[in-house]
């Protein structure tokens, strides 16, 4: 079947062309000069729209067990609020869990999505240890599974951390078979400390969590990633959910330096703060727990990382979406932050969210459209397969209204959460329909998609690699 979207304004990385993007089947087969494609096939009308690929969320945690619970949202859930606002593809975390066998922990993972998800998605391995099974474990992902990217962790010493000879190790690996290391940067045993000390003293609010995660625990942490990456001859590195201003220019100067580090933001750093959500009275601050933190309204981390999001020292925009209930869940730390489940849930909204930076006039349309879709799959191995309005490659894709308006709310959201963290936000610009491999699956609203119909996409080695 044959369909045409006629009268949009087709958005990619060098730009914006009014054009009509012919899709047969699957795949989008031709991009015609406005008014010249075929008469004899189903139209859709994307006049005063923008024409987008679909979006890629690098970074999602369905069903994560984290904090003696399990992040909320399941694959079905998940990706059926993606799908509503404009993301095709997930990239999730597969979990190696300490002493686990890593096949065990992807067989697990893919038990969980296979069958119920709406978009199509693909798997990171999370490496709860590093030893030589887990090391061959990382060839045989990368030439058999499509799994060509492994996060180690530098926090929560005890649950997912390794230490520096085991980053080194697993990064030795990553230069060999040229796979990615994906770091959660922040020094978790300083941290540890922190917090026992914090604890001690009787604060046990939430807005503790975020003071006892300093800035200065990032950017060491991410200091000592790149330099780690740089013994193991320029493996390449990606720091996931950065956050801080000092961290950030770690990652600059390593850039600066033509080394092989890239990193992502999310969209609770550009808006949230310490203060403001963190900081909220009672434990209403719960809910926006997460690691690593909001940082402090006080200081320039947004605007440093909008500049970094335009200079290309922050590649990708992510959601790190890892949900969890208030009630039960986020309760589990009523009277000690530490034991607050970490995560905040956004899959649904950030297409939007960086939309708003166009209106707000910190991004390009451009820019928009690299950061939250072409980068995603050019980092990840996903490249031309996804991420791009051209032909050849699969039929992902959004159109976007720049005229209307989306309203965050619980009450509207897909999200299986009791709540959001970006409650009241108001968006210049909608998700106005979503076309997966060829099917429409949102229009005006209205979900038309199906359970299990998102497959699963092996993925080969990052575009960005020399
Ligand atoms: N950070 C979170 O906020 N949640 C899950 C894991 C992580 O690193
Ligand atoms: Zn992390
Ligand atoms: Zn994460």
């Amino acid at each position: 079947m044959t369909l045409l979207i006629t009268g949009g304004t087709v958005i990619g990385p060098t730009g914006a062309d009014p054009a009509d993007v012919l899709v047969d089947g699957e795949k989008i087969v031709a991009v015609f000069a406005p008014g010249t494609g075929p008469s004899d096939t189903e139209t859709i009308d994307a006049t005063g729209k923008y024409v987008i690929p679909g979006g890629i969320d690098a970074h999602t945690h369905m069903e994560l067990p984290f904090g003696g619970t399990f992040a909320s949202d399941t694959f079905d859930t998940g990706t059926r609020a993606a799908a509503f606002g404009g993301t095709t593809t997930i990239i999730d975390f597969a979990v190696q869990r300490t002493g686990e066998v890593v096949h065990d922990g992807l067989a697990a993972w893919h038990a969980k999505a296979a069958g119920n998800c709406h978009v199509d998605y693909a798997f990171h391995m999370i490496l709860g240890g590093v030893d030589d099974d887990s090391l061959k474990a990382m060839d045989q992902l990368v030439a058999d599974e499509g799994i060509t990217s492994f996060k180690l962790f530098m926090a929560y010493p005890g649950v997912f951390y390794s230490d520096d000879g085991q980053i080194l190790r697993a990064m030795q690996k990553a230069r060999d078979n040229g796979a990615m290391i994906m770091m959660h940067a922040e020094n978790g045993i300083a941290i540890d400390v922190l917090v026992q000390q914090a604890l001690a003293r009787g604060e046990t609010d939430p807005i503790y969590h975020g003071i006892t995660r300093p800035e200065a625990l990032e950017a060491e942490a991410t200091h000592r990633a790149i330099m780690l990456a740089e013994v193991a001859q320029d493996c390449p590195l990606y720091i996931v959910h950065l956050s801080a201003s000092r961290a950030l220019a770690e990652v600059a100067a390593a850039r600066d330096a033509g080394r092989n580090v890239f990193a992502e933001t999310c969209p609770q750093y550009l808006y949230l703060t310490l203060e403001d959500q963190l900081g909220a009275p009672g434990f209403e601050g719960a809910k926006w727990v997460c690691s690593t933190p909001l940082r402090s309204k006080h200081e320039h981390h947004q605007r440093d990382l909008w500049q970094g999001l335009r200079s290309n020292d922050l590649a990708v925009v992510s959601t790190d979406h890892c949900p969890f209930c208030f009630k039960d869940q986020k309760e589990l730390g009523v009277g000690d932050f530490s034991k607050i489940p970490n995560g905040i849930g956004g899959v649904e909204h950030r297409v939007d969210l960086l939309y708003q930076g166009v209106v707000d006039g910190k991004l390009s349309l451009q820019r928009w459209v690299e950061t939250i879709a072409t980068t995603p799959a050019r980092m990840f191995g996903l490249y031309p397969r996804k991420g791009v309005v051209a032909p050849g490659s699969d039929a992902d894709i959004v159109l976007y209204d720049p005229n209307g308006r989306t309203r965050i709310s619980v009450e509207t959201h897909h999200m299986n959460m009791d709540h959001s963290a970006y409650e009241g936000y108001e968006i210049a610009g909608k998700v106005d329909t979503v076309i997966s491999r060829g099917e429409v699956i949102v229009s005006s609203g209205e979900y038309r998609g199906t359970k299990g119909r998102g497959q699963y996409l092996p993925r080969g080695l990052s575009s960005y690699l020399v």
